[in-house]
């Protein structure tokens, strides 16, 4: 495994982590310190193309001067009440919010994985409620290969030993489908006791595993045919990470239940948000379900500037531009190490294929060096997913620095 060059003012951070922190993450040894638009810097000043951005949270780019400005404007004013009462701001976001994506509810969370909490919960009340499925009987089907989080629902449904081994028992009442797999799907919404299929539109974690063409068409139409409700987790795919607003956008699919967290602030808060119609949304009641945190008038502030920049700066136009611009780049590098390029507008990946099995992760050591943050996932993938404010230049500049990386494997 190659060894970067790690300074002596780097290592005391990197000391302090080992020996206070729990080591439930394996990080590239970079300590970061700073961040603006495109890119990263370390404690000792190494300027960087953050290729990651926090895995989608940073759509916006680093300290977006518009979300910074929201952010900081109100948290000088107001940031909690929590929802013993109203704040002036709630119900103008739940209006912004519901508007720009077209369902007639949100409820507001704050992690992603309480995004999907919470859609699993409105699915279990809406298959008692308006499906007629026995109490306590009620399935949600997920794909092989998902990833929503780490509470005990989330590695319930994982099919990745790494996340749900060891810390049984599980959650029942949950099934699983190959991905990409409508015959399986299909046979599976038939039992009468599934009251949703959740799904990402694109897997992120898997690896940027894109569906065949009309896979999510169909899934709309199957859920439809089967009286199931169709959830998306667009928590990595959502808000213009794939070259439009929502990866379901690419099918025109509208899912019964839509997730977003990360990007909606920018990278500044946890905020997650969950849409869904009347008949869905209604179905739970006063004390059912909340969060101390969850539409707190700071971020809903921080949410409504996060998705309104989204759009005055055309980010899912550059990122489907980018993203070509990207794949075609790094396709003329011609690296024999590289057997896949993948991805849709800018949530892209690599496959590496090398003797030494710890090549993707010596490549992001060597783009580090060379100045670009990447990670590997699932080790032989590396995903490829810079800020969508990117320009050309920049891709330019960074796919050079990939094919320097590359080069260096040999
Ligand atoms: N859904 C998808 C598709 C995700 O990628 C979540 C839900 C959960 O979001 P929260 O905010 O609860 O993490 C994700 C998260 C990590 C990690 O360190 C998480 C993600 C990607 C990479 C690392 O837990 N995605």
């Amino acid at each position: 495994m190659t060894h970067s060059t790690i300074s002596s003012n780097a290592a005391k951070y990197l000391a302090l982590e080992e020996k206070y922190g729990a080591h439930n993450y394996h990080p590239l040894p970079v300590v970061l310190e700073r961040g603006e638009g495109v890119y990263l810097y370390d404690v000792d000043g190494k300027k960087y193309f953050d290729f990651l951005s926090g895995y989608s949270a940073v759509n916006q780019g680093h300290c977006h001067p518009a979300i910074i400005d929201t952010l900081q404007k109100q948290a000088s004013k107001l940031t909690l009440t929590s929802r013993a009462f109203h704040n002036n701001l709630l119900g103008e976001y739940e209006k912004y919010i519901t508007d720009y994506f077209g369902y007639d509810k949100v409820l507001p969370m704050n992690t992603g994985v309480e995004g999907g909490e919470t859609a699993i919960k409105l699915a279990r009340r809406w298959g008692y409620n308006v499906k007629g499925i026995a109490e306590n009987k009620a399935k949600i089907i997920f794909a092989e290969g998902n990833f929503w989080g780490r509470t005990l629902a989330a590695i319930s449904s994982s099919t990745d030993p790494s996340s749900f081994k060891g810390f049984g028992p599980y959650m029942p009442g949950f099934g699983i489908v190959p991905y990409n797999d409508l015959v399986a799907l299909e046979e599976s919404l038939k039992d009468k006791e599934v009251a949703a299929f959740m799904v990402e539109p694109i897997q992120g974690e898997a690896g940027v595993v894109i569906p065949d063409d009309g896979y999510l068409k169909a899934v709309r139409d199957l859920c439809n045919k089967y009286h199931v409700l169709f959830i998306a987790d667009e928590i990595q795919t959502g808000l213009a990470r794939t070259g439009k607003m929502l990866a379901c956008d690419h099918e025109n699919v509208k899912p019964d239940i839509l997730i977003l967290g990360k990007a909606l602030s920018g990278g500044t808060l946890p905020i997650s948000a969950v849409l869904a119609s009347n008949e869905i949304m209604m179905q739970i009641l006063p004390g059912e379900h909340g969060s101390t945190y969850g539409g707190n008038p700071l971020a809903c502030a921080v949410a409504i500037k996060s998705l309104e920049v989204l759009k005055t700066e055309k980010m899912a136009e550059n990122a489907e531009k980018m993203g070509e611009r990207l794949r075609a780049g790094l396709a003329n590098l011609n690296s024999p190490f590289v057997t896949t390029i993948r991805g849709k507008g800018l949530l892209n990946a690599i496959v590496i294929k090398h003797e030494n099995p710890d090549a993707s992760w010596d490549l992001c050591l060597h783009l580090k060096d060379l100045g670009l943050l990447a990670k590997p996932t699932h080790g032989d993938k590396i995903r490829f997913a810079p800020p969508l404010i990117i320009t050309e230049k920049q891709i330019d500049e960074a796919v050079a620095i990939i094919g320097a990386g590359l080069k260096l494997l040999s």
